[in-house]
């Protein structure tokens, strides 16, 4: 695959060119490319240049997410072709993610599946208003390796715990680990509640979720 199209499908990551990132992916299907190449190789370095970007302050939240939109507009073409082929990607581990009950609250807990997605975990995605049971039902089902669990609303952060207790009433704990995030969770709350990892954003929550699983930090 040529030098000049996997910096193509970085650019329009990092460019947040939704258009741009899906007309790159087909064209790497046309071209006959292994769609895991264009995955790992053109892709995920864009999401990872916006996510370093991103940290340290010289990339702006919207920016963000339209990368993480671009992102998922070339996943979304290459990720069937790899069924297809019956490529399995090689995952960093699985994770169950949604947003507490009570909370219909989407758009960061929808970032944070992209990255985690986009940084090679499998992500199941409850969606919003998960009662603390379908958490743990659903880490039994796929045999989670991380439980993550978004709260928007002060009135809703004590769901976090209750997600963890069900975690532990199901005896998936401390093998499933948790990690908790949303604009009023603290790392304070976090660690009260007996949380096993916290971030304050989505780019941060991946790299939790890879020291929670044991990957090498690049640092
Ligand atoms: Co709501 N809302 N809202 N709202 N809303 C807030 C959260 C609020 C702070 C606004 C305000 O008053 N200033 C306030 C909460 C106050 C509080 O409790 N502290 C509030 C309120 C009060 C409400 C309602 C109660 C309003 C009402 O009806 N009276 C109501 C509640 C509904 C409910 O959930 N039951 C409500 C409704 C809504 C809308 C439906 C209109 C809409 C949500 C639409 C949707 O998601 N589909 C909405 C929105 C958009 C907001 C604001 C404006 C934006 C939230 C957002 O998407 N931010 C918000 C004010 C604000 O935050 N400026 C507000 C962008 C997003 C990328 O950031 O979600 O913080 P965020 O996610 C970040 C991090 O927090 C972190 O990473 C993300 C990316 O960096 N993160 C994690 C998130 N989850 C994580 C999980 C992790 C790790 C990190 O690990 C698993």
């Amino acid at each position: 695959m040529s030098e000049q199209l996997l910096s193509a499908m970085r650019q329009s990551i990092v460019d947040g060119d939704l258009d741009q990132a899906e007309a790159l992916a087909r064209q790497a299907l046309e071209q006959g490319i292994d769609p895991l190449v264009a995955i790992n190789q053109g892709f995920v370095p864009g999401i990872n240049t916006v996510g370093d970007q991103f940290g340290a302050g010289e990339m702006y939240l919207p920016e963000l997410m339209m990368a993480a939109e671009a992102m998922k507009k070339a996943m979304a073409v290459l990720q069937p072709e790899m069924t297809r082929r019956g490529v399995k990607r090689q995952y960093l581990g699985k994770v169950v993610l949604g947003t507490v009950k009570g909370d219909i609250h989407e758009i960061g807990k929808n970032l944070v599946a992209t990255m985690l997605s986009a940084s090679g975990f499998d992500v199941h995605d409850l969606g919003v208003d998960v009662p603390s049971a379908r958490f743990a039902e659903m880490a039994r089902e796929v045999d989670a390796d991380i439980v993550g669990v978004s709260a928007l609303l002060t009135t809703t952060m004590t769901g976090l715990k209750h997600v963890i207790d069900a975690l532990d009433d199901m005896r998936l704990r401390p093998r499933v680990k948790v990690i908790v995030g949303g604009a009023p969770v603290t790392r304070d709350w976090a660690d009260e509640i007996g949380a096993d990892g916290y971030s304050e954003d989505a780019m941060g929550a991946v790299a939790v979720a890879k020291k929670l699983v044991g990957v090498p930090s690049k640092e």
